[in-house]
């Protein structure tokens, strides 16, 4: 028996060392990754990656003088008679009746101490907790010193509870001993639920055949071979495979010494959570990718969301008041001084729209103004376009990034929709429309109407004068002639004549500048409406392709050993 019991099949697969600080270092970077993505990725999709920084870095602070190896397996297979064993203790009892472990029992080797911070956060009871450690032993324990090995209850129990805790603790210790024996090593429960699982931490995963005296000695490297073929279908190639015999001492030999150089190693810890590090960055990488994002929203797509803020914030009626209102305002300057009156009593168009906004020009249009205007709001049709619009930002800047990330880049786009409709209307309240001073050339063109006007006055005057005076028989005015025509004539005529000449010369004028004013208007419009979008719309969409960008990377050196 003994040259099969306790033999080691493979040669213990622990030879690459993980450098704590480097594992520390891919810890960070995942904790990185999980700030980076925090609200933008499905928080069920994250827990994972949660739960092993906050254990990683409480297994890390508790203690890394101990290894904590569990004993698991089915019911029956051994784990309490291999725990007794090694213990070299009655400490676990051993039954016929199944399951016969129901709670976790651990052993400790060398102090307790140092062992019960570790032992109450793996959730281990005190009263099931023991000490290895006896003047009697002499030496002949120091080499298993810092061990800590937990007898776990049956993972295939009929009792809920017990797979449960199994469960927990698996996610706890530092490496893990499956017992199997020579009925149920094939069963499908060890190997589909929890040996595959396991293929991210084969260099700290051991198997033990136990029960190996119940064999025919010559069928124990038989079921060996098969059990290690069954292993590297689980992807567990190269995972030490022993033989053991839990009622022989020497049966322990081989379990033992793989223990020994575990602890002596002082490595299981930080492979583990090495392992723990590369489960969750397998997992998350498809929830990454390495896409580069775009750098930014594209040009076309910003194009149009500009030109669908301008249509619902009204800008094309604004500059098309404005027009209106240079030449209403112009008319009223420059025009022919006689209708002028007449002119000023109809509305001017902009200040119909309440325009420009109290805060005058050039306001900081994001200050919280209440909104002034009384420009329409934008129509159905209008806001429709502008959701549009906004969703093809979010679907080009979003483009080629992973599943996940359009919905949170669409949902950035959007969510400032609700406050848009008082940004635009206060960026339109805000805007310089440039009629706010009168041209120079108005003033110029108005005083020469008042002076034709008053030429034709004193005509007027005069002639009524003279009129006046021959009704009265008294001496007549003395009429300067110029010309075949007399002055007060020409005075009225000539003023009449040259105040609508002037007013008519002026109208074509006045039109060629209204347009001017009205692209000049539509311009500065679009611009404010422009920062608007950008604030509202594109800004959130580069905060999530940056914080898309920092997921990459931080992933990138949380996947880097
Ligand atoms: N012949 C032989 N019998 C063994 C060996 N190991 C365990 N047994 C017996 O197998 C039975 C079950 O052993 P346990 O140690 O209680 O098994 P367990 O895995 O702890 O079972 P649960 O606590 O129910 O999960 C007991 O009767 C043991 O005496 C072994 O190596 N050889
Ligand atoms: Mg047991």
């Amino acid at each position: 028996m003994s040259n099969i019991a306790g033999r080691v099949r493979e040669v213990f697969r622990g030879d690459q060392r993980v450098d704590a600080d480097a594992l520390i270092a891919r810890l960070d970077a995942v904790r990185r990754f999980l700030t980076a993505v925090d609200g933008l990725l499905p928080d069920a999709d994250l827990v994972p990656a949660h739960t092993v920084v906050e254990r990683a870095g409480t297994r890390l602070e508790l203690s890394r003088d101990h290894t904590v190896v569990a004993l698991a397996g089915a019911t029956g297979s051994g784990k309490s008679s291999l725990f007794n064993a090694l213990a070299q203790l009655e400490l676990s009892p051993v039954g016929v009746r199944r399951p016969t472990t129901g709670v976790t029992h651990a052993c400790v080797w060398g102090p307790l101490e140092g062992a019960n911070h570790l032992l109450d956060w793996i959730g281990v009871l005190p009263r099931h907790r023991f000490v290895r450690e006896s003047a009697l032993d002499a030496d002949d324990e120091t080499a298993l010193h810092g061990l800590i090995l937990l007898d776990l209850p049956d993972f295939d129990s009929v009792q809920r509870s017990h797979r449960l805790e199994v469960d927990r603790l698996l996610g706890l210790v530092d490496q893990v001993v499956w017992v199997v024996d020579p009925q149920k090593y094939a069963d499908r429960v060890i190997h589909d639920s929890y040996l595959r699982e396991f293929h991210r931490h084969r260099d700290v995963t051991v198997v033990v055949l136990n029960q190996a005296d119940r064999l025919p000695p010559a069928e124990v490297p038989r079921v060996l071979d098969d059990l290690r073929r069954l292993l590297d279908t689980d992807g567990l190639t190269g995972v030490p495979l022993l033989a053991t015999t839990a009622i022989d001492p020497a049966g322990m030999v081989g379990l033992r010494d793989a223990l020994e150089r575990t602890v002596a190693e002082r490595q299981a810890a930080l492979r583990r959570l090495a392992g723990d590090v590369d489960t969750v960055v397998a997992g998350l990488d498809e929830l990454v990718g390495s896409a580069r994002p775009a750098g930014g929203p594209d040009d076309a797509a910003v194009a149009g969301l500009n030109r669908a803020l301008a249509n619902a914030a009204g800008v094309p009626a604004v500059s098309e008041a404005v027009e209106r209102a240079y030449r209403h305002r112009a008319g009223a300057s420059t025009g022919w001084p006689v209708v002028r009156g007449w002119r000023r009593l109809r509305p001017d168009p902009l200040r119909r729209l309440h325009l420009p906004g109290p805060a005058g020009a050039d306001a900081d249009p994001s200050e919280s103004l209440v909104a002034a205007t009384s420009v329409p709001d934008a129509t159905v049709a209008q806001r429709s376009a502008l959701g549009l619009a906004i969703r093809a930002v979010a679907d080009r800047a979003a483009n080629g990034l992973p599943a996940a990330w359009p919905t949170a880049v669409t949902s950035a786009a959007r969510s400032r929709l609700d406050d848009m409709p008082d940004a635009l209307d206060r960026a339109i309240a805000c805007t310089d429309l440039g009629l706010s001073r009168q041209p120079v050339w108005w003033r110029v063109v108005g005083g020469v109407q008042w002076l034709v006007t008053l030429a034709a006055v004193v005509g007027l005057g005069w002639l009524v004068l003279g009129y006046a005076l021959r009704a009265l028989g008294l001496p007549a005015l003395d009429n300067p002639m110029v010309g075949q025509v007399p002055m007060p004539t020409l005075l009225l005529l000539g003023g009449l004549l040259a105040g609508l000449l002037v007013a008519a010369l002026t109208r074509p004028v006045v039109r060629w500048a209204a347009r001017r004013a009205r692209a000049r208007a539509r311009q500065r419009l679009t611009v404010r409406v422009a920062e608007v979008g950008e604030e509202y719309v594109l800004t959130p969409v580069r905060v999530v392709l940056g914080s898309y960008a920092q997921a990459r990377d931080a992933l990138r050196d949380a996947g880097r050993h």
